[in-house]
């Protein structure tokens, strides 16, 4: 047995191991582009890849039904303190395995089955987690949808308050995965006291903006406020629950466990406390302003280019490209981009009502590629690659995977 916890997964299975080495390699010879990843630091990797995933644990710290968990009491309660420290709130829970059960536990913690809800629809930036059909919220909850305006492409705050005034919601949602704008969280706070509603914003996709003071943060204005810590917050997979009311305290923490949740992930909460710790630092301050920049170049130069974007813009770290008048869909772009060495995803585009293979919106995201280093004039090289990848000029591709092949050896990862 003496080689069962000394051998490596090199040395023990050939399969999974080459895989993971090719990945590696993939991420280190492409330009990770799709909004919601990050490339996480050596302290993260080693939190997760860490013995701590032996442990069992429920409950929360101090208050265990298992022995043993005095040292991820501690990395728990560190992440607890640095969360509350970083968003400036009362409650927080470190605990969800996902963003997704993270929004779970809420409407295990405010909703009976047969509520209504009413959230951004999913074609206009929302996520499955906030009522969609198929999603298990969309199933046993009465949920509505607000959208955003045709012309402008901004969430449409009449239409929210309309629907929130005759369908008086038990929660309003605001947040998702694909809206490039900033919110106005006080407004949707003034409509939801107006009708007895909870707010909740799910800032999954730009909690790391908000921790960098890059974004508003919603704490003040919500009820209760989710996210991961992937994405923007450039740490492991899981999820947050916060509120600036500590009232909340026991509706979340039981809603989380027992509600919807088991034991614990204890490597990931370990994880998690280093990239929150991470998170209070100048570096990440830096990281936070620089991704809102490279967004905007990126943002600027495809628009130059002529490139049609959702909102004419972006407020955030994504940028969302609509591309009916390309004559090509989001796979094709796609496509086109893994050919060049960028990775990327199609999304739906606000009214679009095609097949996923027919979507006509192609989402990017900056966070992980400014983790790397690229900075604002690298980012209009970037954009520059991606109009001629739309444009679908053949003949410059090559060369085009060859300026992102050097991009990628001008900001190695993990090297
Ligand atoms: N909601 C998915 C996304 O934004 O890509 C996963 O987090």
């Amino acid at each position: 047995m003496s080689d069962f916890f000394n051998l490596g997964v090199a040395q023990s299975d050939a399969l999974v191991n080459d895989a993971l080495q090719q990945e590696l390699v993939r991420q280190q010879t492409h330009l990770e582009l799709i909004a919601s990843e990050n490339i996480v630091s050596k302290a993260v990797l080693q939190a997760l890849g860490h013995a701590m995933t032996n442990k069992t644990l429920e409950g929360y710290p101090g208050n265990r039904f298992h022995g043993g968990g005095e040292f991820v009491d501690t990395v728990e309660q560190a992440a607890i303190d640095r969360a509350r420290e970083l968003f400036d709130c009362e409650y927080v829970n470190v605990q969800p395995h996902s963003g997704t059960q993270a929004n779970q536990a809420v409407f295990f913690a405010c909703l009976t089955p047969g509520d209504s809800i009413l959230s951004l629809n999913l074609a206009a930036g929302g996520h499955l987690s906030h009522g969609a059909g198929p999603n298990q919220s969309g199933r046993w909850f009465d949920a509505h949808h607000y959208g955003v305006d045709r012309d402008t492409g901004l969430i449409d705050y009449v239409e929210m308050e309309r629907l929130a005034k005759s369908i008086r919601p038990k929660l309003l949602i605001a947040g998702g995965s694909a809206y490039p704008r900033n919110i106005d969280f006080e407004r949707f706070a003034r409509v939801a006291r107006s009708i007895d509603a909870l707010f909740l914003v799910d800032m999954a996709h730009f909690a790391g903006l908000v921790a960098a003071g890059a974004h508003d943060s919603p704490i003040t204005h919500a009820d209760i406020v989710t996210c991961t810590t992937t994405k923007t917050m450039r740490g492991p997979r899981g999820g947050l629950i916060l509120s600036r009311d500590s009232a909340w305290n026991k509706k979340l923490q039981s809603a989380i466990f027992p509600g919807v949740q088991g034991s614990l992930h204890s490597q990931i909460i370990a994880a998690k406390a280093v990239c929150l710790g991470e998170a209070l630092g100048d570096d990440f301050k830096r990281y936070g302003r620089q991704v809102v920049a490279n967004a905007r170049s990126l943002a600027q130069v495809l628009s130059a280019h002529g490139v049609k974007l959702v909102s004419d813009g972006t407020d955030t770290h994504m940028v969302l490209l609509d591309l009916s008048n390309s004559g090509q869909n989001g796979q094709q772009v796609q496509d086109s981009l893994a050919r060049v060495n960028i990775t990327s995803n199609k999304n739906p585009i606000p009214f679009d009502s095609a097949k996923p293979s027919q979507w006509l919106g192609l989402r990017l995201g900056v966070a992980a590629a400014t983790t790397r280093g690229l900075d604002n004039e690298t980012f209009v090289q970037v954009g520059e690659i991606i109009a001629r990848a739309i444009e679908g000029s053949g003949e410059d591709r090559k060369q085009d995977r060859e300026k992102v092949l050097a991009i990628c050896k001008q900001f190695p990862i993990y090297s």
